[in-house]
């Protein structure tokens, strides 16, 4: 793939290395075991790699907590390694996009223990200081410098003794906030960037890059009755992020062709994503938004919803008509903070491979780049957890104690952990029917599902029926059907509460995707069904018996040509 839009044809895979492969027996994936599993994903198909962070970092947030952005962290090896992983991915035609964190720091990275150091440090303003909120005592509840909440529970402001000051932290607080109003900042990154794309990587992904500009009055948000209140109108897609990422795009990309970006944006609407992928504008490629994986929950991502396949389509409809003329949307079912597409979105019991297959074609005959996220290509599922202890992720474990602190039932907070944790993301990859999954020889981090003897790459492989095949004939439909990357886009049925149906028209040619989302038959109820039962079929997840017109057994579906 090259040329300008190389990335519309792309199917990227994302990497969470923690959890992929242990080549050194210490129980955590490093860099050592990707480079063993890369012909994995060259037979996948796959054209680009995402590594979620390897940078040095104490680990708090896994890894999005970072103490040096030019280095790799020891648990995953060297840069040297670094260098082997990305030649023999460029060996196989596989780009290497790398996760930048420039939201916030680790309070280790020396950035911020200079900032911290005192209140004269020239990098006292590379982060978000403020006093103690006016009439209350400094290091008092209720004292921080407004009500904001953490996305990790607890408010965003964390008190300094030594200079009875507050830093902002909207994650952990290990994780402070840099402040980009500041030219030196945003002079650091961008350079810290050239370095990445000079030694050969091939773009980013950029995590939560719509919060990097805030309202400098920094606000109150709205209560929301803990005490604390919602700051998010207050610095998602803040008041210079376009300017910002403008200037990135100009100080970093410009001049450099075949690179990737992708901002990571929660609470983008179609509206400000149209502006952001707009290629006159020179911000960014693609975004991933957030709104399909907002459907399933209420006020707070545990207030856990009920799947509404009407609610999705109209989602995913949206989202393909408000960036059809220009801009590109990114598709993706999961990834590293979201539970397993399989057992949120399909049926990860009676109908696990044919839902998972069906999740998969539905997804990428969308317009747009699909992202494969680890173990999804072998419909692995949310995983078994036991009580509270078993959660790993400081998401879950503050989630937990706040709660439960403000009198919430253990039972009830429990179970929505088991549905909503990002720790069913986080279990290792599942390579064979071992114990350990193949994951590891020593004791994994995080207990390998037991599934794994039935779930597992050596089984998919050997199984031409497995889900594995069926991405994988998805990446070669997209590398060699025009309409499947440039074709337009039709929703149809949008009423219909079981079946996903939709075109793509390019030229003369038009597929037809149709998906059976239930666990009954059903009848695909569009004029020209009895043409369509007989046109080409170019992937579908059961025997089709043309004479039976457009009916789906249970999860079925179809990817048509005429
Ligand atoms: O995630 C940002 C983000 O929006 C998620 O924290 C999301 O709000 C939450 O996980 C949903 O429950 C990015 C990274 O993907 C995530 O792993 C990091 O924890 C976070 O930023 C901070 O870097």
């Amino acid at each position: 793939l090259s040329g300008p839009g190389w990335w519309k044809s792309a199917v990227v895979y994302q990497i969470y290395p923690r959890s992929f492969a242990d080549s050194d027996g210490d129980g955590i994936g490093d860099l050592g075991g990707i480079i063993a599993k890369l012909d994995h994903l060259a037979q996948l198909g796959i054209d680009v790699l995402w590594l979620s962070p390897v940078y040095p970092s104490p680990q708090d947030d896994n890894g999005y907590d970072i103490s040096d952005y030019q280095d790799i962290e020891p648990l995953f090896g060297t840069l040297e390694q670094f260098d082997e992983l990305l030649a023999a991915a460029h060996d196989r035609g596989i780009r290497l996009v790398m996760d930048l964190v420039v939201n916030h720091t680790s309070d280790e990275h020396p950035w911020f223990t200079a900032s911290r150091s005192n209140t004269g440090d020239p990098k006292r303003d590379w982060y978000w200081w403020r006093p103690a909120r006016e009439g209350f005592e400094p290091g008092t509840p209720g004292a921080e410098p407004n009500n904001w909440s953490s996305f990790f529970s607890g408010p965003a402001w964390e008190f300094d003794e030594a200079s009875g000051e507050y830093y902002l932290h909207l994650f952990s607080r290990k994780q402070p906030d840099l402040n980009w109003e500041n030219l030196q900042v945003r002079e650091a990154v961008y350079a810290m960037m050239r370095w990445w794309l000079d030694r050969g990587v091939d773009g980013f992904r950029m995590d939560v890059i719509n919060l990097i500009s805030k309202d400098t009055a920094l606000p109150d948000g709205r209560p929301t009755g803990d005490g604390l209140g919602d700051g998010t109108a207050s610095y998602t897609c803040g008041p210079r992020i376009h300017e910002f990422l403008h200037e990135m795009h100009e100080q970093v990309f410009a001049g450099r062709d075949a690179v990737l970006t992708v901002g990571e944006m929660p609470g983008v609407t179609v509206e400000e994503a149209a502006l952001f992928t707009d290629p006159e504008r020179a911000e960014v490629d693609m975004v991933f938004q957030f709104e399909h994986v907002g459907l399933d929950q209420g006020a707070t991502k545990w207030d856990v919803l009920p799947r509404d396949l009407l609610a999705l389509k109209r989602s995913f409809g949206r989202w393909q008509d408000g960036l059809a003329d220009r801009g590109w949307n990114s598709l993706y079912w999961n990834n590293h903070d979201q539970p397993r597409a399989v057992s949120r979105f399909g049926d990860d019991g009676e109908f696990r491979v044919a839902s998972a297959k069906t999740l998969g074609a539905v997804l990428h005959l969308h317009r747009g780049t699909p992202y494969v996220y680890q173990g999804e290509e072998l419909g692995m599922t949310n995983a078994p957890f036991d009580g509270p202890g078993a959660f790993l992720d400081i998401e879950s474990v503050n989630h937990y104690a706040a709660a439960t602190a403000l009198g919430a039932n253990g039972d009830d907070v429990l179970a929505a952990l088991r549905v909503m944790s990002r720790d069913n993301a986080r279990t290792p990859m599942q390579w064979d029917d071992s114990p350990h999954g193949g994951f590891t020889t020593g004791t994994p981090w995080a207990p390998v599902n037991p599934n794994t003897t039935e779930i597992n790459a050596a089984a998919a492989l050997a199984d031409p029926d497995s889900v594995f095949h069926h991405y994988r004939a998805l990446a070669d439909l997209r590398h060699s059907v025009p309409a499947v990357v440039h074709g337009d886009f039709t929703m149809l049925l949008p009423d219909d509460p079981t079946v996903y149906a939709f075109t793509r028209r390019l030229d003369d040619v038009t597929l037809l995707v149709v998906g059976n989302f239930s666990g009954s038959p059903a009848t695909v109820d569009i004029p020209d069904a009895a043409d369509w039962a007989r046109a080409e079929l170019l992937l579908g997840t059961h025997p089709v018996d043309a004479g039976a017109g457009l009916t789906l057994q249970p999860w079925e579906s179809r990817v048509l040509r005429r």
